[in-house]
């Protein structure tokens, strides 16, 4: 007798030959399941049989899902992935496990990467993913970022915040209140704070929709063309000078790639307008950082909002934590959701279980 291997949502059941389509279909809806496929028929001799249930032999294991966090709580991702991926085993990563199916992680080691080279799909905890292509990773398994996943609103809201810190001069007025000083501060034009977004991702595009609907001009920079609501669009390295020119308040969110890496620099940062400042919340590997100090120093750039850096934690003698132009935050912008994250991850897994394209897997060869 023949065998076919069937994917359901999350399991994976071998089904003799003698069962039809159609008896199959109604099996599935009876077991509430959503997507029957014929994945490919195998002889008997292949089948590891542990129980039968009407007809249906399930497989030997079920889906296996390794965790690796080392700087987060485990029960709670563990508990929410099971909640979210009933019937699968979810575990925390150590040496010498048994080959699992799927991996989500944040900064793994290059041992959990080599130990698991079946690994159909490796889920990083976030949307950058430099720290996963730093590693060796076999070429089938797809390496899938966070797509928002409560993200974009955070991104929002913070480099809302610090374009409005800027342009309405919160910092003086806070330092006049610490004077008992009842000082106005000459009115400015929204018009003279142009603001450029370096990435018109995921994220940039998010930041633009809540940017919008302020005054300010708006321009927008990615590797592609693109065509944003309200954002005057550059793209590609001949873009970059007219964008930056036209550019007071540049928003860096970037992926980190080989072509990405130091473009924060004294040549491009030096190219915007008189006054300048850096909203920086991408990866500290874009930010050439004596540069920085020195473009602020000479006066061409008058402030910058900080949440990423070369070293994290920044190290506590580092200039930037006491510069008087220069406000720092610890890598805060855009925190991972845990609800939000088990919830896209558990989707994607089924999707992927039922053969069908996810959004969101990482292309190697651009580097994002
Ligand atoms: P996406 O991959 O969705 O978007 C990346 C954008 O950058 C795209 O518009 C892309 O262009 C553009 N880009 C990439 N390479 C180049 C290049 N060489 N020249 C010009 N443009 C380029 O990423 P997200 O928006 O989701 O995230 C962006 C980054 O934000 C992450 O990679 C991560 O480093 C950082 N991040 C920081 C967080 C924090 O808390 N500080 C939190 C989350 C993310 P195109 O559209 O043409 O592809
Ligand atoms: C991310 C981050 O890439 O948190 O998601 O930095």
């Amino acid at each position: 007798m023949r065998w076919y291997v069937l994917h359901f949502e999350y399991e994976t059941f071998f089904i003799p030959e003698s069962i039809t389509p159609f008896c199959l279909l109604r099996r599935a809806v009876q077991h509430e399941r959503i997507a029957v496929r014929v994945v490919y028929p195998l002889s008997s001799g292949d089948i590891p049989l542990v129980s039968l249930n009407d007809n249906l032999v399930s497989l030997q294991s079920p889906m296996r899902i390794l965790f690796y966090d080392h700087n987060t709580k485990l029960e709670p991702w563990l508990a929410g992935l099971r909640a979210a991926l009933p019937g699968a085993e979810v575990l925390p990563w150590e040496p010498g496990m048994q080959a699992a199916d799927y991996a989500v992680v944040w900064s793994p080691p290059q041992a959990l990467v080599d130990e698991q080279p079946q690994l159909r799909a490796l889920f990083n905890m976030g949307a950058g993913v430099d720290a996963l292509l730093a590693l060796r990773v076999p070429a089938q398994t797809l390496i899938v970022r966070l797509d928002d996943a409560g993200m974009g609103v955070q991104m929002a809201e913070y480099v809302t915040h610090a374009v409005l810190r800027h342009v309405r001069e919160f910092a003086a007025y806070e330092a006049a209140q610490r004077k008992g000083h009842w000082a106005y501060r000459r009115p400015l034009r929204p018009a003279d704070f142009p603001i450029g977004l370096m990435g018109l991702g995921v994220l940039g595009q998010r930041v633009a929709r809540a940017l919008v609907g302020f005054d300010w001009p708006l321009m927008g920079w990615s590797r592609s063309a693109h065509d944003v609501p309200g954002v005057r669009c550059f793209h590609g390295p001949e873009g970059l000078h007219e964008f930056l020119a036209a550019t007071r308040i540049l928003v860096c969110l970037l992926p980190l790639t080989p072509e990405t890496r130091d473009i924060l620099n004294r040549d491009t940062l030096g190219r915007l307008q008189p006054g300048a400042v850096l909203i920086h919340v991408a990866r500290g590997g874009h930010l050439v950082e004596e540069d920085l100090l020195a473009l602020l120093d000479e006066g061409h750039l008058a402030a910058a909002t900080l949440d990423v850096f070369r070293t994290e934690p920044l190290p506590s003698d580092h200039p930037f934590w006491q510069h008087p132009k220069i406000t720092v935050t610890p890598h805060m912008s855009a925190r991972t959701l845990r609800d939000e994250t088990i919830a896209q991850i558990a989707h994607k897994i089924g999707a992927l279980q039922r053969g069908q394209a996810i959004a969101g897997v990482v292309q190697r060869a651009r580097g994002y």
